[in-house]
């Protein structure tokens, strides 16, 4: 017995049918979830610079759009005519207006396209001249420094509070110029937070820096926007802008050392920090643990995040986190540290005072 071709061509159409609806699906939800979380996106600019970057955007989608739908209208035209030529052949004495016309149209077109191109050019050039143009004065002062993959902020003394460092969440004062000086402490990285600025490479051995300024209250995202190895895809931060008043009061909560701890668990859990290697790659100021390999533990409990933006910053994600780090960000160069248990439960409370 053999199969009825027809019915398998059938469900041959319905399965490509039911793969195409499922992409769309797929696709819709993909959109809607982006739509969703509109703190990462260069088309919703927070910001000085970003705006400038929106608006060039928008202006080449424009031209190119409708540029796009002239050379398709032109085509269609065109094959149209060929169709009504093919059924009446040309007549000899009229051969010659047709290419008149067609060599002006030709004409007319390439100048468009010079101006358009050329209009775009001077769009370019004046974007970038904007951008250099950002007022810089009583700016904010941060190096960021891109590291295999979280990212290390040191905070520049400001307002007569000290400066220090912290790490994968960066807090700017609305409305207050920010210079990020860029470092990468192994190989290239780039620092990108779309609703801010675009991006600029962070090149071993070289400094350089990038301007920027929040005009609005938010929470934007950066990801490392140069591929950096294993952990690239998971090396995000988070630029929190917030009004003066309450950012002066985070630079004064950033700037003081730990504060100690007096729960018996929390205790224990410093002692056991201080003496594992945890201490020789991680600081907590006001501690003897002053290790640099790693993010600053200080406030840890002050950032939404840990690892980077791959976890919520909870007791049961650092708990998980200390246990098996590879576990949850393959390729970090966290080691899991061996500990007992009560040890790791013992360490996660101190970690959890680190406010
Ligand atoms: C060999 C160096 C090293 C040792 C030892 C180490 N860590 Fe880490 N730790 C890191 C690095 C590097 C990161 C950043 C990982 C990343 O985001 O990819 C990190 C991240 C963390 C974070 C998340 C911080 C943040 O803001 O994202 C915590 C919490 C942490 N470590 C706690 C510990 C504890 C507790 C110990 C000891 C049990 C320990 N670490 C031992 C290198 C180390
Ligand atoms: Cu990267």
């Amino acid at each position: 017995m053999h199969e009825n071709p027809r019915r398998s061509l059938t469900i041959a159409l319905q399965r490509s049918h039911a793969r195409v609806v499922r992409m769309l699906t797929l696709t819709a939800l993909f959109m809607s979830d982006a739509v969703a979380q509109p703190n990462q996106n260069a088309l919703q600019p927070a910001g000085a610079q970003a705006a400038h970057i929106a608006r060039l955007w928008n202006l080449t989608l424009v031209v190119c759009g409708v540029v796009f739908a002239g050379v398709l209208l032109a085509t269609l035209v065109a094959l149209a005519r060929r169709r009504g030529d093919a059924r009446t052949p040309p007549e000899p004495a009229s051969a010659d207006a047709p290419e008149q016309r067609t060599r002006r149209f030709v004409i007319g077109a390439t100048g468009l396209s010079v101006v358009l191109l050329v209009g775009l050019v001077v769009a370019d050039v004046m974007t970038d001249r904007a951008l250099s143009r950002l007022p810089v004065d009583d700016a904010v002062h941060i190096e960021v420094t891109g590291q295999q993959w979280w990212w290390q902020a040191a905070y520049a003394p400001d307002g007569g509070n000290a400066g220090f460092v912290t790490a994968n969440e960066l807090h700017v004062p609305v409305g207050r110029p920010v210079i990020v000086s860029l470092k990468a402490g192994d190989v290239i990285h780039s620092f990108w937070v779309p609703n801010l600025h675009g991006k600029k490479d962070m090149l071993p051995g070289v400094d350089s820096t990038i301007e920027f300024r929040a005009d609005h209250e938010g929470v934007y995202r950066g990801q490392c926007a140069e591929y950096c190895g294993a952990g690239h895809a998971l090396m995000a931060m988070l630029v929190v802008a917030q009004p003066p008043d309450r950012y002066a009061a985070w630079l004064r909560q950033q700037s003081a050392p730990a504060v100690s701890a007096d729960d018996a668990l929390a205790v224990r859990g410093r002692q056991v920090f201080l003496q594992s290697s945890c201490a020789g790659c991680h600081s907590v100021r006001g501690t003897s643990a002053q290790g640099t390999l790693a993010p600053d533990l200080t406030h840890l409990m002050s950032r939404q995040t840990i690892a980077s933006g791959v976890l919520a910053n909870t007791q049961a994600n650092l708990l998980a986190w200390i246990r098996d780090p590879q576990a949850l960000k393959p390729g970090t160069t966290m080691p899991s540290v061996p500990l007992a248990a009560d040890d790791q439960r013992a360490v996660v409370a101190w970690l959890g005072t680190l406010q």
